[in-house]
């Protein structure tokens, strides 16, 4: 038995617009996070399932038409898709969705039909909102197959989450062959055999590092973590002096992260020249490249304030200095009255 394992689609969730340069490009991304799950099933020939640990959807109210290209998808996936529902997704245990998720491929499981069979391995799944260990165990007792594999959706990791469900502990004395687990879009490994799949494409700059889902094989018994995602967020702390213009800033980033597909914050520490370029100059540079770019200038002003003083006596310059109490009131009027109308 081969299955993929992925969770947190988050279909609808909100994107936001002002992180990108264009609309195009926003545009572009939201279709990326739209298209990842679609991609996978599209690709997913050699496993016998694909399991989905909830949050498929990102809230109740999404617009009906992520919930329709799900279910007509997964209803013709040549693999059979096996899904709970997560913290974020509950709506869809309602009954007024009826049998929608019972339908073709796609099986949603539920605390009535907690459990489905595929070659001889036994998929036990219950959502957030119905998790019983009670009944888990039972069900865990009384299965007859040759595997067992659990789906949940929660916290495992801290128990101050309200939608904590237990320890890790506890998961490994169950016994199954593979527990799939949503919630933390993290991808991690809690053993060899427990594992949270994390999210196939990055929603923001929080969520840094590899995104995709895991490919599992019970008689291997190999578990193993597989890249997906197109972009991925980085965040760049650089400390540069005061005489690196945006080209040398530039060609910094450039050898720290060389992937053009991806999004960046860059975070500039150091030395902050007291006349500087504006530093729209670097954005326009860094968004030639990448495909997101935030800027936070974390710098100080570099010069020794008594030199600065003694190149101008009897000036504004001395007397702003000597007045300022806040370093960075003071760079900035600095600043302005060097523009405006130099130093003295
Ligand atoms: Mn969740």
């Amino acid at each position: 038995m081969k299955f993929i394992h992925l969770s947190d689609l988050h279909l609808g969730i909100p994107l936001n617009e002002h992180r990108f340069s264009t609309k195009d490009a926003h545009l572009t991304r939201r279709l990326e996070l739209e298209d990842a799950f679609f991609n996978v099933i599209q690709k997913a020939t050699d496993v016998d399932a694909i399991l989905i640990s909830g949050d498929t959807f990102d809230k109740d109210g999404i617009k009906a038409y992520y919930i329709d290209r799900f279910i007509k998808a997964a209803e013709k996936s040549s693999v059979p898709i096996i899904m709970i529902a997560g913290n974020h997704d509950d709506f869809i245990l309602d009954e007024s969705y009826g049998e929608r998720f019972q339908t073709g491929s796609l099986t949603l499981l539920t605390k009535h039909t907690p459990s489905v069979v595929i070659n001889e391995t036994e998929i036990i799944g219950f959502s957030t909102l119905d998790f019983d260990l009670d009944a888990i165990k039972k069900l865990k007792k009384a299965s007859t197959a040759k595997h067992q594999i659990l789906l949940a959706h929660g916290d495992v990791l801290s128990k101050k989450d309200r939608y904590y469900l237990t320890d890790v502990k506890t998961l490994e004395s169950l016994g199954f062959d593979y527990i799939g687990l949503g919630h933390i879009h993290k991808h991690q490994f809690l053993n060899p055999n427990i594992a949270y799949a994390g999210n196939l494409e990055p929603f923001d700059f929080s969520e840094r590092g590899d995104k995709g889902y895991i490919l599992g094989d019970l008689e291997k018994k190999t578990f193993t973590f597989k890249r997906h995602a197109k972009r991925a967020y980085h965040k760049l702390k650089l400390t540069v002096s005061d005489t690196d213009d945006s080209n040398a800033i530039y060609e910094k980033v450039n050898a720290e992260i060389p992937s053009d597909a991806d999004m960046i914050r860059l975070v500039l520490k150091g030395d902050k020249p007291l006349v500087g370029e504006p530093l729209e100059n670097l954005k326009t540079r860094l968004e030639s490249k990448y495909f997101a770019v935030e800027i936070e200038d974390e710098r100080k002003p570099s010069k020794d304030l008594n030199t600065l003083k003694a190149e101008y006596p009897e000036s504004l310059v001395e007397v702003l200095i000597d007045e300022a109490d806040d370093d960075d009131a003071l760079a900035l009027a600095l600043e302005a009255l060097m523009e405006s109308e130099g130093a003295s």
